[in-house]
C-alpha cells in the first residue's frame, strides 16, 4: 500500500514572484496514521482517500483542496499514452514539441472513465457537494497540454470559469454557480513549480461571490465578470497546483486561476473538467454543503 504526502508539495508565491515552499504537513507514517491525518477511509476492495474535516474547512476558506492519489498512476499512464498519440508529437523527441500549448479534448476511452470515477473522488464530491447532488463525470473536458517553450502561450490570463450559456449563447456565471459545482484539475503528469502548474489565487472565490449576489438568477456575462474578479482578487496569495500523477485539485467554481508558461523540461498533462450539480446549488440552504457555504461567504444575503 502506498502513502502519499497530502499537501507537502504545494508551492506558494505572491503575485508572479518566485514561489517559496508552501504547506509542510508531511503525512509520513504507516497508512493507518495517514488515514487519521487525511481522513482516509477503508472500504471493501481497497483504500479510499477522502477529505478530513480540516481539509473540508480549508476548501471553504481557500477555495480549493488537493486530493492526493485520487486516481491510480498506472491508469494515468494509460491515458497519457493516448494523449501523446493525439498531440502528433513524439514523447522521446523534444524537437517535435514546437508549440507552447496544444489543446486536446473528447477522450472517453476506459482509462479516462476510470480516472474520472474513482471511489476516492466520489467520496470527495459527496463531502464537498453532498450525496446525490452531483452528476458523475462523463469525460474530462479539455486537456491544455503545455510544452517547455520560450514562447508565451497566449492563454495565461487570470479568470474564473464560465458555467452556462445565456439566451444569446454568451458565457455566464450566477450566484448559485448554475451548472458548475466544482472546477477539477486532474494531474496526468508530475508537475513541479517550473512545469506550468496552474496558478490559483487562494481565497479569491470570496471576492467573486459578492460580485454575483446583486445580479440574482440572471447572473453576469462572463467577460465583464472576469475583468472585475481579476481586479478585486489581486491581493490574494498565489498557489501553484503542483503534484504527481493521480492528484486532483477540487476547486470552488468561483476560484480565480490562470495558466502559465512552461519553464521546465517535461510536458505537462492536466485536465480541467467541471463537476455538474444535480439541481441547483443554494447559497442560503438550511443545511448547506461546503461548496454552498463557500458560495455564501461574504455574500450580503438573499
Ligand atoms: O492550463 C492551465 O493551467 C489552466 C488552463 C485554464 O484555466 C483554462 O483553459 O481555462
Amino acid at each position: 500500500m502506498t502513502t502519499r504526502r497530502p499537501y507537502g508539495d504545494w508551492w506558494v508565491g505572491q503575485g508572479n514572484a518566485q514561489p517559496g515552499r508552501g504547506d509542510s504537513r508531511s503525512g509520513r507514517g504507516d497508512s493507518r496514521g495517514l488515514a487519521l491525518l487525511v481522513g482516509t477511509a477503508y472500504r471493501k476492495g481497497g483504500l479510499v482517500v477522502s477529505l478530513s474535516a480540516e481539509e473540508t474547512e480549508r476548501f471553504v476558506e481557500d477555495g480549493f483542496v488537493k486530493l492526493a492519489g485520487a486516481f491510480p498512476a498506472d491508469v494515468g499512464e494509460r491515458c497519457v499514452r493516448e494523449l501523446w498519440a493525439a498531440t502528433g508529437c513524439s514523447r522521446d523527441d523534444p524537437a517535435t514539441w514546437t508549440e507552447p500549448v496544444v489543446r486536446l479534448g473528447g477522450f472517453s476511452t476506459p482509462p479516462f472513465r476510470e480516472a474520472a470515477t474513482t471511489p476516492s473522488l466520489h467520496a470527495a464530491f459527496d463531502a464537498l457537494v453532498g450525496e446525490g447532488s452531483w452528476a458523475p463525470l462523463g469525460g474530462l473536458g479539455t486537456f491544455p497540454v503545455r510544452f517547455p517553450s520560450d514562447q508565451e502561450p497566449g492563454d495565461d490570463g487570470w479568470h474564473v470559469e464560465a458555467s452556462y450559456a445565456g439566451e444569446r449563447g454568451e458565457p455566464r456565471v450566477n450566484h448559485r454557480s448554475r451548472n458548475r459545482a466544482l472546477l477539477l484539475l486532474f494531474l496526468f503528469s508530475d508537475i513541479g513549480p517550473d512545469d506550468a502548474p496552474t496558478r490559483i489565487r487562494a481565497g479569491s472565490h470570496r471576492d467573486v461571490a459578492p460580485l454575483l449576489a446583486p445580479a440574482g438568477e440572471d447572473g453576469r456575462e462572463w467577460m465583464s465578470l472576469c475583468a472585475e474578479a481579476v481586479r478585486v482578487s489581486e491581493h490574494r496569495p498565489v498557489v501553484y497546483a503542483t503534484g504527481t500523477v493521480g492528484d486532483v485539485y477540487l476547486c470552488h467554481p468561483f476560484l480565480v486561476h490562470a495558466a502559465q508558461q512552461h519553464h521546465g523540461r517535461t510536458p505537462r498533462f492536466m485536465a480541467q473538467p467541471p463537476l455538474h450539480p444535480v439541481g441547483s446549488l443554494d447559497p442560503h440552504a438550511q443545511h448547506p454543503s461546503p461548496v454552498e457555504r463557500a458560495l455564501a461567504v461574504a455574500s450580503p444575503g438573499r
